[in-house]
């Protein structure tokens, strides 16, 4: 283990085993002999946590001291998964641990089994919000992450025939042990009622009548770094509860019921995580949510400030504030408002701080995805707000005049029209800069949503490649690879993951290329032990695993996926001699509860997994296998077992992705489009180390610009025809002609394009195949692959992050 600064390195298993004992007692009122699994758990967590809270004090009392820079990060969602192993490896007390527990007859795997994840977040966006924590405490950047305390995270997800059915997430009875209250650190948000102005001595005073006044609390969660690192940063999470008065002369006057339901209402907003990830909805809780946490994370961030510079003049010198996707965007107006009615800002000095501190990442492109509200809502919910967005865009629009007389481009950059609110356009007015998650989608967005405005201002646009938490993701999911790694080009990989290049020497390694393929063969075995286990069903580990784990959307294309294996199974059902490497392909997704197709998808898949099943000459080629509940950390198991990666969404869609830099790094290759980061990924490892097909961002644009005639494959391709007709037929008394509607006669037949790529997606799926049977060729391209992956760890995005947009140097 990697030499570290933190007061752990000695830690002894008598310690751990000392340390615990005191929190059963303290705590749970038992000690080691009668406690549960469970306590245990419960034990360590409060311990670990406890030694993180000193660690955190020290760090901020540096960074306080130095007067240094801190970035917040505001998201609806992180996606943290589990936090007992990260903590461990983070402390480097794995092992300490591991023989504590051993002595009382424990074994630490079955402790991290415990443990729900924290699943507040739906996919992408969240998880890379959890990865970024990690990536500042690790690199010793001073940040503080914001979101919501949801009670509930995203649904669990059941098959039930076949069928996806959503359940409650209850993950806070493992996880509020890593919460820490902090009751001192409330603040009110006022929403709905109306405002009067009233002017005194030449000010405008502004005063709230009738309005719902909401009290945040916030929990914090300890964010600690990796070996080497000092730093233990915080993520603060916000419950609601009512600020209505609950005292007694409310219970005198009979008020207790509309007190009690007050509360209700108020708890609601922090109650239950939005399962959506495609498109917006305009429900006017997501509003309540996302004023709430923007409001008090906002004075939470003044209030802080203010304590340690008297001033905040200078703020955008010491406080850089990120805005996850447009879910935080009312911080643009929020911050306006404070300054202006609470800390006397005129309007000129109050706009030149809002957008010299406010940065904006845009994680999509996908129309229906924009954020919209109905101004009437923001009117009715948030008066306030409402005149502050009006006179932002009143003030832009003057300006623009000044540019330009091309009033059709006035109105698209115009942040209300028709009684609309468009946060993407509020985000970019408000922001001093703006970023797409990977090189395409950063050109993409200064040509498409955001031409007018790259015009305008082309340097307030940037990239920032997404990352991810290679120590996460590699060294603690795959310690096999991690300890062969480690014997080839030393440890200091998990602090500096560019070392990963180291492995390219390698590449022609006989004795090393053999450990990697064995390593991928040991891992396949746990991954089919684990699943035997907790499901009951077979894999096979000497079959190819192709996987294809992401949540459930038209553009991402699974179903292109079950277009190739519905081809490859009709073959084999021609051809009774036919011959085909064993392989398995894997599927994970959870389907937004509304959203129909997505759902069909998911029943089609397991459908087939069932289906072949049932024909053990089959299945012994082509197995199908859909994971339950899809989550961090069935990722974690899943990924290192991984052989081919599957990024096959339509070009231009995907922003970035960010399973294909996991998959990457656990040695599988890419069999993917020229979108979202597949293009850096193929520019690092070199078109012989990965598989591409089908059309780019341009061709898709120029295809749907011609016409997109979806009937004209079905009726050029024969092995298309045959997998349509086999869908409109239905199997094992399973309907799918509506899928085979969707591809063919709906509205608009095929909306993604699956029939336009698929010969070349077969054609891709051959070659790779191809390089598969040669052993030697596939586990060189393998190793490429991993010593290229050091470019997509989120430490580099983070370090772009803070160079070029936060301006944030790290405190040591
Ligand atoms: C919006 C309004 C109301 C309710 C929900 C939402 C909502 C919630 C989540 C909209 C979008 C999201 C999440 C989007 C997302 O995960 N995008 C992904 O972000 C990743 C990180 O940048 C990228 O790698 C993916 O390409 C992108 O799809």
């Amino acid at each position: 283990m990697a030499q570290t600064n933190k007061d752990t390195v000695k830690l002894t298993p008598t310690d751990v085993a000392n340390e615990i004992e005191d929190k059963l007692i303290k705590y749970f009122a038992t000690t080691w002999q009668d406690a549960t699994r469970e306590q245990v758990y419960k034990a360590l967590a409060l311990s670990i946590r406890d030694r993180l809270i000193r660690q955190k004090n020290a760090f901020n009392s540096r960074a306080k001291k130095e007067k240094a820079k801190r970035v917040y990060y505001l998201s609806m969602e992180f996606l943290l998964g589990r936090s007992l192993r990260n903590n461990l490896y983070n402390l480097g007390i794995t092992e300490a641990v591991t023989d504590a527990l051993r002595a009382h007859d424990i074994e630490i795997e079955d402790l991290f089994e415990i443990e729900a994840d924290a699943g507040l977040g739906n996919g992408g966006l969240g998880r890379l919000a959890a990865c970024f924590m990690d990536a500042l405490s690790s690199q010793d950047y001073p940040a503080l992450g914001f979101t919501l305390k949801y009670e509930y995270g995203l649904f669990k997800q059941r098959i039930v025939d076949n069928t996806q059915v959503e359940l409650p997430d209850e993950w806070l009875s493992t996880g509020e042990y890593w919460l820490v209250p902090r009751s001192d650190k409330t603040f009110r948000v006022h929403m709905g009622g109306y405002v009067e102005e009233e002017w005194v001595n030449g000010k405008c005073r502004i005063r709230y009548q009738d309005e719902d006044i909401l009290e945040a609390i916030p929990y914090d969660m300890m964010i600690s770094g990796g070996p080497g690192s000092s730093a233990v940063n915080v993520l603060r999470l916000w419950t609601a509860r009512s600020g209505a008065d609950f005292n007694m002369s409310g219970f005198s006057q009979g008020d207790y019921m509309n007190v009690m339901k007050k509360q209700s209402e108020a708890e609601l907003i922090s109650k239950v995580l939005y399962p959506a990830d495609d498109h917006y909805a305009g429900k006017i809780l997501r509003l309540n949510q996302q004023y709430f946490l923007v409001s008090a994370s906002l004075q939470n961030i003044l209030k802080d400030h203010l304590k340690n510079y008297e001033s905040l003049d200078n703020l955008p010198e010491k406080v850089a504030v990120h805005i996850n996707d447009t879910h935080p965007a009312l911080c643009v107006p929020e911050l306006m408002r404070l300054l202006i009615d609470e800390h006397d800002f005129d309007w000129d000095r109050a706009w030149a701080i809002t957008t010299r501190v406010l940065g904006y990442t845009n994680h999509t492109v996908m129309v229906e995805a924009l954020e919209t509200w109905g101004e009437d809502l923001i009117a009715r919910r948030l008066p306030r707000i409402h005149m502050i967005i009006k006179e932002i865009n009143r003030r832009f629009i003057e300006e623009a005049k000044q540019r330009t007389n091309d009033w059709d481009k006035i109105r698209r950059m115009s942040v209300i029209e028709n009684g609309v609110v468009r946060m993407a356009n509020l985000s970019v007015i408000g922001s001093h800069k703006v970023n797409g998650v990977s090189a395409l989608h950063s050109d993409i967005i200064k040509q498409t949503i955001f031409k007018d405005f790259y015009e305008f201002a082309p340097d307030k646009f940037t990239n920032v490649t997404n990352g991810i938490a290679h120590r996460r993701w590699l060294a603690q999911s795959n310690p096999r690879l991690a300890s062969l790694i480690a014997a080839l080009v030393g440890d200091k990989f998990e602090q500096n993951a560019d070392l990963l290049k180291g492995l390219a020497k390698y590449a022609d390694n006989e004795s090393v290329l053999d450990r990697l393929a064995e390593i991928k063969r040991e891992n396949k075995a746990e991954f089919s032990d684990y699943v035997k286990k907790t499901t009951g069903f077979s894999l096979n580990p000497d079959s190819r695993f192709d996987v294809q784990i992401k949540r459930l959307h038209e553009y991402k294309r699974q179903l292109l996926n079950v277009m190739k294996i519905i081809a490859l199974w009709l073959d084999l059902k021609d051809d009774p001699n036919k011959v085909v490497t064993p392989q398995t392909f894997i599927f994970g997704a959870k389907a937004a509860a509304g959203y129909y197709h997505a759902k069909r998808v998911i029943s089609l898949i397991n459908r087939l997994s069932e289906e072949i099943g049932k024909d053990p000459r089959i299945k012994s080629m082509i197995d199908v296998m859909f994971v339950e509940n899809y989550n961090v950390s069935k990722a974690e198991r899943l990924i290192p077992a991984s052989e081919v990666s599957e990024q096959i969404s339509l070009a231009g869609k995907e922003a970035s992705g960010t399973s294909n830099m996991k998959f990457m790094i656990n040695g599988a290759v890419t069999l993917g489009t020229m979108d979202g980061a597949n293009v850096e990924i193929c520019e690092s490892v070199g078109s012989d180390n990965i598989f591409i097909f089908g059309m780019n961002a341009r061709e898709v644009d120029e295809l749907w610009e011609r016409g997109y005639y979806a009937t004209y494959y079905y009726t050029r391709d024969e092995q298309i025809r045959r997998v349509i007709d086999f869908l409109q037929n239905g199997f094992a008394g399973g309907e799918y002609r509506d899928i085979a509607h969707y591809l063919t006669t709906d509205k608009i037949p095929d909306p993604y394009m699956c029939q336009a790529d698929f010969r070349s997606y077969m054609d891709a799926y051959g070659r790779m195949d191809r390089a598969y049977a040669d052993k030697r060729t596939w586990n060189k391209m393998s190793l490429i692959n991993i010593s290229e992956a050091g470019r997509f760890a989120a430490d580099r995005s983070v370090r772009d992050y803070a160079r070029d947009i936060w301006e944030i140097k790290p405190v040591r």
